[in-house]
């Protein structure tokens, strides 16, 4: 799917604002007044914009409504209206009437409405969200579990009594809190009838040489795809190569290649014509490989440096935040930072153009994280549609981004108690994203702290990511054991011959506690334990790059092992350093993208 933008052909409003809203119930409800309605902006998640429990604990449908018009200038235009990012799952009601609904909180759907809009005249617009989670959405939730009742909890007399206090609510299968409403921009977008449906870039280097390959989606596949031409501009605006037709390869002699920061990431622009339509799609010409045990990119060894993310703000919460991206690039940029993982759902598009600018390495994750605990989550879930569907959604959005190096199937699912299940579901992903993603990038999964001899999935990824705990969740305060430990699981992965990317390891460290000698939940502690794991990395070529977790402190659902949220950020949720920060700044700014490793 092509992102909103505008062109000579194209145009885009943005729906950004004060919106009305309604907080509804655990169903839905047709026919909602907005009399009395509280006010809300778009695009935030609505949890933390007014302080009450009934705002931030909702469960079910809210209820979101404007209005907009549309000009007669536009009659002959294609016309729709593009919701990034709606969380969980929505229904769009236009003048009285439901015209689609989606489900899936991190990807965007378009709406046409071409037809059933009437010129100049105001137009209704409701969009119903629900934020519920169970055993059949991405991420996963355990509703109608209320996790505090039970026979699992002493000290609640019995499983009935438990039950007489049950409230419903979400409970998240995952350590972030559930925050949600339209997270990200709603756009009106008109383009001509007859429109460029989709882009496709590919590019390949030999010595100094780029063959790049275009496929282009039309409106209508039996148009005549003559009509199309490309035309490649460099980043000063020159034309610097041409070609007719939907499916093209154009050469560039001595190419300006995409190259992670401090080096240079060069980006082309391609103009697309098409009959009235044009589109500008910035691309990098870059390559990305797994060999033996190097991660390529450009041909060289790669060593990831970084963090796992999250989009996550006070006040806007997991709403889009161009300020805070902006300003965590910048921060990666001075602590040496090459590269973060989307972890744990597809952040908004405006965060990959912005990497695609500044040179960032991107791994891009889908929402499914929480695919575990309790039965077999293979058997018991109703998932494995729905992930299809996502993964398809993600690499369709975001195939063409240079700054996207790998794709994750999905954070810490079960892998140990049922592999043999748990192969056959991931192993159908993993094929499927090989064969939707036109670069056909490198595909892992992020595998949770197990007895990792008897998971079969992780060691039959393209790269073996690993979250591990050692030092903090077990063997805690005990960072000599915790090294010994993880060098004996380090023996195992040697032997399996893969690249090993650190996707997770870290410790909580409230900022301002400090100890002489490192104890638990000090900043000095999370300096120590980051010192001695690295120490451990740096001993094995076959380690390809630490990701830190987090980069930053982010909200949860309460819990006792979270303290106003989780503190395993280098930096606060407010982005002030702790004092692993130093640490880190002085290690990445000496360890170089390429070459790291023998
Ligand atoms: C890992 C999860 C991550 C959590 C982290 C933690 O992948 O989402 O936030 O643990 O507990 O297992 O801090």
């Amino acid at each position: 799917m092509l992102y909103p933008i505008m062109s000579e052909s194209r145009t885009v409003t943005d729906f950004s604002g004060i919106w009305d809203f309604k907080l509804g119930n655990e169903n839905y409800e047709s026919g909602i007044s907005f009399k009395d309605s509280d006010s809300i902006a778009v695009p935030a998640s609505y949890n933390d914009q007014k302080d009450t429990p009934e705002y931030r604990n909702h469960y079910g449908w809210v209820y979101y409504h404007r209005t907009f018009y549309v000009s007669e200038k536009f009659t002959n235009d294609r016309i729709v209206l593009r919701f990034d990012a709606v969380t969980h799952s929505a229904k769009i009601i236009l003048n009285g009437k439901e015209i689609a609904s989606h489900k899936g909180g991190f990807l965007p759907f378009e709406v046409e409405i071409t037809d059933i809009i009437d010129f100049d005249c105001e137009q209704d617009l409701i969009v119903a969200v629900d934020n519920k989670i169970n055993h059949s959405t991405l991420p996963v939730g355990n509703e109608n579990t209320t996790p505090f009742f039970g026979s699992d909890n002493p000290g609640i007399p019995s499983v009935e009594l438990g039950k007489a206090y049950k409230k419903k609510c979400n409970a998240p299968n995952f350590d972030f809190f559930n925050f949600a409403g339209i997270n990200r921009p709603v756009r009106l977008c008109t383009t001509p009838r007859e429109y460029i449906k989709d882009i496709a870039v590919t590019s390949s280097v030999n010595d100094n040489s780029a063959k790049i390959k275009f496929k282009i989606e039309l409106s209508s596949e039996n148009n005549n795809d003559k009509n199309v031409k490309i035309t490649i501009l460099d980043e000063d605006k020159n034309e610097v190569a041409f070609s007719n037709g939907a499916s093209a390869i154009i050469t560039i002699e001595n190419p300006n290649l995409w190259n992670p920061y401090p080096e240079r990431p060069y980006l082309y622009t391609a103009k697309v014509e098409y009959e009235n339509d044009i589109y500008y799609e910035p691309f990098g010409i870059r390559t990305v490989e797994v060999k033996d045990t190097q991660f390529l990119i450009n041909g060289k060894p790669f060593y990831f440096k970084g963090a796992g993310k999250h989009e996550d703000s006070p006040f806007s919460g997991r709403g889009l935040n161009l300020c805070l991206d902006v300003k965590d690039i910048n921060l990666m940029h001075i602590i040496g930072a090459n590269s973060f993982r989307t972890s744990h759902y597809p952040y908004a598009e405006e965060m990959y153009r912005l990497c695609d600018r500044e040179g960032i390495v991107v791994i891009d994750e889908t929402p499914a994280v929480g695919i575990g605990g309790g039965e077999n989550p293979y058997k018991t879930f109703n998932i494995h549609n729905h992930h299809k569907d996502v993964i398809t959604d993600l690499i369709s959005r975001d195939k063409n981004h240079p700054c996207v190096v790998m794709w994750s199937l999905g954070n810490e699912p079960e892998t140990q108690r049922y592999p043999n299940d748990a192969y056959d579901y991931w192993h159908e992903l993993y094929n499927l994203a090989h064969s939707l993603d036109p670069q056909n990038r490198p595909v892992t999964f992020v595998c949770c702290q197990n007895d990792y001899t008897k998971d079969i999935v992780t060691r039959t990824m393209d790269v073996v990511c690993i979250n591990r705990y050692y030092g903090w969740y077990n063997l805690s305060g005990d960072l000599n054991a915790a090294c010994y430990a993880f060098n004996i699981e380090l023996d195992f992965w040697q032997e399996q011959n893969k690249p090993v990317l650190l996707t997770e390891y870290g410790a909580d460290a409230v900022a301002g506690i400090h100890r002489n000698v490192a104890q638990m939940f000090s900043e000095e502690y999370q300096w120590e334990y980051y010192e001695k794991i690295n120490e451990v990395l740096d001993k094995r070529n076959f380690v390809i790059g630490e990701h830190p977790w987090n980069f930053a402190d982010f909200d949860t659902i309460d819990g006792c092992m979270r303290v106003g949220g989780n503190k395993k950020g280098l930096f606060t949720r407010e982005r002030n350093p702790k004092s692993a920060v130093r640490y880190f700044k002085n290690r990445w700014n000496s360890i170089p993208n390429f070459y790291y490793k023998k």
